[in-house]
């Protein structure tokens, strides 16, 4: 890997590194049920990482606030303090239930390293600096993913934000105002908007593109558009041993097929994912029909228009299978992001410093792709040797995790010249 920019002070200087900050964390949120980390949005553990973060940054020397939306913001200012045409990097700290180490806390860590290199190679910042922590990125507890950055860019509507229930009922406005927001304020901050240059997020990779090309580093071209719909489908709850299998309409039947069919129809649309990853029967009693089964669905398409195809042809034979079976199906879109092509001026100044990295496409969604549309934005990848991510076994090497580090660092110093 040839580094693009400046020579990196010797390990005495730079002494923190990304696989050390890592393991500082790596005992927060961990989930001794799934395996790997639950680290939901202002849990008690995402808390802990933010008070983690926030020691990390005042210990840099950065200018720690938090956002109206609840996003963390720590600025390397520069002399004067104009924060115009900053330059921002970060990622997330909250997790899927059961996920990796490095689904978010790379890029912050990363990030992080990237600031002391650049601090051992510059006095002060050519442009101003930021590193951000989004909340509530995988919308693990509230449905919506990158909320925060929603938020923030005006996507998603501030009162269906503030209404929005996490699994225990708790509202949105609830939970935020308990960890010191003012729900009446969330929403479109146009000041901070204004203040980003570019954006650029370092994130694991959460496929195999890097490991089938043998290369550490890759520079993202676009972001698989992607939603989430959820189903509901009532039925006539009932006794599991008095009821007669002609006599029934059970949901769970319903619902098992409607799986089947969705895994199918996205079998036979190319370049389609269609997943089930949450079923909720109720009220889920072992000697229980089921009155009613909620379930999440999540499709992914290049093409938008392919994308609405397919959620509509699932809705067309789920009504169809619900017929059969003497129930009732609902589906309701509760988020939806569009295919993102990151800006190709900053793509070609990443490739000018990162020579080597290759260019791929992802299929996972990030808070950098919400972004895309407002500030010009970009994402380098680090390889994950499992290729498997939302997992425990996903895994990035030292190695790669601190060439990471260092290949933002000098994309992040080519960005300031
Ligand atoms: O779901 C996603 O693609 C991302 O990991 N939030
Ligand atoms: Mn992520
Ligand atoms: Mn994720």
């Amino acid at each position: 890997m040839t580094r693009g920019m400046g020579t990196t002070p010797p390990p005495s200087v730079s002494a923190a590194t990304v696989t050390g900050l890592l393991s500082e964390i790596a005992g927060t949120g961990t989930d001794a049920l799934r395996g790997g980390y639950t680290r939901p949005v202002y849990s008690t553990a995402e808390l802990d990482l933010r008070h983690w973060f926030i020691e990390q940054v005042t210990k840099r020397g950065l200018t720690v606030e938090t956002d109206r939306n609840g996003a963390i913001w720590a600025w390397w200012d520069v002399p004067g303090g104009d924060r115009s045409n900053s330059l921002v990097t970060g990622s997330h700290l909250d997790s899927v239930p059961g996920g990796g180490a490095f689904d978010g806390p790379l890029g912050v860590a990363s990030a992080l390293v990237a600031v002391d290199i650049l601090k051992a190679r510059l006095a002060t910042p050519t442009r101003p600096l930021a590193v951000v922590v989004f909340p509530e990125e995988e919308g693990s507890r509230f449905g919506v993913a990158c909320l925060g950055s929603r938020l923030m860019t005006g996507a998603i509507d501030p009162d269906k934000a503030r209404n929005l229930r996490d699994p225990d009922g708790s509202t949105f406005a609830d939970v935020a105002r308990a960890n010191g927001l003012d729900p009446r304020f969330i929403g479109r901050d146009d000041k901070l908007l204004g203040q980003i240059g570019a954006f650029v997020e370092l994130h694991v990779e959460q496929g195999r593109g890097l490991i089938d090309l043998n290369q550490p580093i890759a520079i993202a071209s676009s972001i698989l558009g992607h939603g989430r719909w959820r189903l509901s489908v009532q039925g006539q709850g009932n006794h599991a041993g008095t009821t007669l299998m002609a006599d029934r309409h059970d949901p769970m039947v319903s619902a098992s097929r409607m799986v089947v069919a969705i895994r199918d129809t996205a079998r036979n649309q190319a370049h389609a994912r269609a997943t089930v990853g949450r079923l909720q029967p109720v009220p889920g009693g072992t000697n229980v029909i089921a009155s009613r089964v909620d379930f999440w669905l999540d499709v992914r398409h290049p093409d938008d228009a392919v994308t609405a195809a397919v959620v509509e042809s699932i809705h067309a034979q789920a009504q169809v299978i619900a017929a059969e079976e003497g129930c009732r199906v609902e589906l309701r879109e509760e988020s939806l992001s569009p295919t993102v092509h990151f800006d190709p001026g900053l793509q070609k100044e990443l490739q000018r410093a990162l020579p080597q990295a290759p260019v791929l496409d992802t299929g996972a969604g990030h808070d950098a792709g919400v972004l895309a549309p407002f500030v010009p934005t970009a994402m380098v990848f680090v390889r994950n040797p499992s290729g498997v991510s939302h997992s425990p076994e996903e895994h990035v090497v030292d190695d790669d995790a601190e060439t990471g580090a260092e290949t933002l660092a000098d994309a992040l110093q080519g960005l300031m010249a």
